[in-house]
C-alpha cells in the first residue's frame, strides 16, 4: 500500500541505528531523509513542513538525548505524530435523530462514490441497518444502471427516479425511505472530471433540500496531490464532514492520505481497499500509521509485549527452547510474566496464525499462585530436570505448599503442555516467538 514511503522511512531509521549515540546533528540528517520521504510520497509541503516541526521539536527532547536505542525512539514519535496527522481516532459516521439519516458521496469523476456507495450499504447493512442507495447521478447515461447493479449484488435496495434533475429525486427518495422505514439513505451524486461550477451549483442544490447528516468526500487514493487539491475546493463550496480513500489496494505513494485530514481538517472515515464489495474498513488511523511504517498490526502486539517482557529473557528463554531444555523454574517465569500480559489467548490472538495453534492450550490464571507456590517448593535439581519428580518427592512439595499431590501433577501437567506448544511454535519458524515474546 504504501511501500515505497515505508521503504525510505525504514532505511532513515537503519542508518540511525548504526549510530550509538544520538546527537543534534545526526538527528537533523535523519529528520531531513524523513522530510525526502514525504516529500517523494507527494505530500502536500505545508503538511510535511509542520510534521517535521513536531517531531524535531520531540525527537531533540531530553528523551531521545538520554535513550539507549535512539533509532526506536524515533520509530515511536513518527509513529505518534503519523497518528495524530490520520485524524488520531478512529471517526465514526454521525446519524441522524431524524431519520432517514442521510449520507451524501461527493467526488471527482472515476474517484469510486458510486462503487463507495454500494460498499457502505452492504456494510451497514451487515450491521442491520436497512439503507437505500439512491441514483443522483443523473449526467452520465450508464450511472444509474451502474448502481442498480452494485446493489443488486450486495441486496440493497436502488432508488431511481423519473425525472432529469437530482435534487428532485432525492427528495422523492427520501419520501420513499421514510414511508418504508429505509435508513440511512445514501446519495450518489455526479462527478466530473474537475471542480467546476455547475457541479458544484447542483451538489450545493442536493444539499440544501437534503440536509445531510454527513457530505464524504471520495478520494482516488492513487492521486497525490491532486486529490489533496481537490479536496480544498469541494471543501470550501461543500463543507464536507469526512473524507474517504479509494484505490489503496494500489500502489500508492500515500500523499493523499496523509494530506488530506490536515488540509481540510475534516476527518478520513473509510478506506478503499479493493474492487471488491467487501473490500472497505473504518479509517483505523493508529493502524494505518503502523502499515507506513511497515509493522502492520503488529505494532500493537509489540508494544504490550515490551511493556512487560524483558527482552533479554525473552531471547535467553527462546535459545533454551532451541535447545530444548526449559524448565520448570522458566516455567514460573514464563508464567509470570504472561501474567502481567494479560491472558496468554489474548496475546496471541494478536499474531497473524496464531490463534488456531493455540486453541488446546489454556492457562488457569487463577491457578497461577498455587503453581508458584508449588514450584518454589521444589529444590533448585527438580526444577531443573522435572523428570525426577517421583511420587514421594510429589508429596513433600504438596506438602511444604500446603495442597495436594493433585496440585502437584496439574502443574507438571500443565507445564508439559507448555512444552509440547513451545515445539510447535518452534516449527512455526525462528522469529515466531521471539515477536510473541515480544523481542
Ligand atoms: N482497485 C480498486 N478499484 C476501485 C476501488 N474503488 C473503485 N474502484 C474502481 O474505480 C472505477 C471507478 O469507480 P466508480 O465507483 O464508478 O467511480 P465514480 O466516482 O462513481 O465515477 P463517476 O460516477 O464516473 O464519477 C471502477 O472501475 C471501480 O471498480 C478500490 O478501492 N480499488
Ligand atoms: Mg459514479
Amino acid at each position: 500500500m504504501f511501500d515505497d514511503l515505508t521503504g525510505r522511512l525504514n532505511q532513515v531509521f537503519r542508518n540511525l541505528r548504526g549510530v550509538g549515540k544520538i546527537t543534534e546533528s545526526n538527528i537533523r540528517d535523519g529528520l531531513r531523509d524523513v522530510r525526502r520521504a514525504l516529500l517523494e510520497a507527494d505530500v502536500n509541503l505545508d503538511v510535511a513542513r509542520d510534521f517535521l516541526t513536531e517531531v524535531e521539536k520531540k525527537a531533540l527532547g531530553q528523551e531521545v538525548m538520554k535513550s539507549v536505542q535512539p533509532a526506536q525512539l524515533l520509530i515511536k514519535i513518527v509513529y505518534d505524530e503519523l497518528v495524530t496527522l490520520l485524524g488520531g481516532q478512529e471517526s465514526r459516521l454521525m446519524t441522524s435523530k431524524r431519520p432517514p439519516t442521510v449520507y451524501m458521496i461527493v467526488g471527482l469523476q472515476g474517484s469510486g462514490k458510486t462503487t463507495f456507495c454500494a460498499k457502505l450499504g452492504r456494510m451497514l447493512k451487515t450491521k442491520g441497518k436497512r439503507p437505500l442507495l439512491v441514483a443522483a447521478d443523473l449526467q452520465r447515461p450508464a450511472a444509474q444502471e451502474q448502481l442498480q447493479v452494485l446493489g443488486d449484488s450486495v441486496s440493497v435496495p436502488v432508488f431511481r427516479g423519473e425525472t432529469k434533475d437530482p435534487v428532485v429525486v432525492c427528495e422523492e427518495a427520501q419520501k420513499r425511505a421514510r414511508k418504508l422505514s429505509l435508513d440511512p439513505i445514501i446519495l450518489d451524486t455526479a462527478g466530473r472530471l474537475h471542480v467546476d461550477d455547475e457541479l458544484m451549483r447542483e451538489l450545493e442544490r442536493v444539499r440544501a433540500k437534503t440536509e445531510p447528516t454527513e457530505i464524504l468526500f471520495v478520494a482516488d487514493g492513487m492521486t497525490g496531490q491532486d486529490a489533496v487539491n481537490s479536496a480544498r475546493a469541494f471543501h470550501d463550496r461543500l463543507a464536507f464532514t469526512g473524507s474517504v480513500l479509494t484505490k489503496m489496494d494500489g500502489d500508492t505513494r500515500g500523499g493523499a492520505a496523509l494530506s488530506i485530514r490536515s488540509v481540510t481538517g475534516e476527518p478520513l472515515k473509510f478506506m478503499s481497499i479493493g474492487e471488491k464489495l467487501e473490500a472497505l474498513e473504518p479509517f483505523h488511523p493508529d493502524r494505518v500509521a503502523g502499515r507506513i511504517l511497515g509493522q502492520g498490526d503488529i505494532v500493537t502486539l509489540v508494544e504490550k509485549a515490551q511493556a512487560t517482557i524483558d527482552e533479554q529473557k525473552a531471547a535467553e528463554l527462546e535459545a533454551k527452547i532451541r535447545k530444548a531444555d526449559f524448565t520448570l523454574t522458566d516455567f514460573l517465569d514464563q508464567l509470570r510474566q504472561i501474567r502481567k500480559m494479560g491472558s496468554l489467548t489474548d496475546i496471541l490472538g494478536m499474531v497473524p496464525g496464531m490463534s488456531q495453534k493455540m486453541k488446546n492450550v489454556k492457562v488457569d490464571e487463577k491457578a497461577l499462585t498455587h503453581t508458584e507456590a508449588l514450584i518454589l517448593s521444589m529444590t533448585p535439581d527438580e526444577r531443573e530436570r522435572p523428570k525426577i519428580l517421583n511420587a514421594s518427592r510429589r508429596r513433600r512439595i504438596a506438602r511444604g505448599a500446603g495442597l495436594t499431590v493433585q496440585h502437584v501433577n496439574r502443574t507438571i501437567q500443565q507445564y508439559e503442555q507448555m512444552l509440547t506448544m513451545m515445539k510447535k511454535m518452534r516449527k512455526g519458524g525462528p522469529g515466531q516467538l521471539r515477536r510473541v515474546l515480544g523481542g
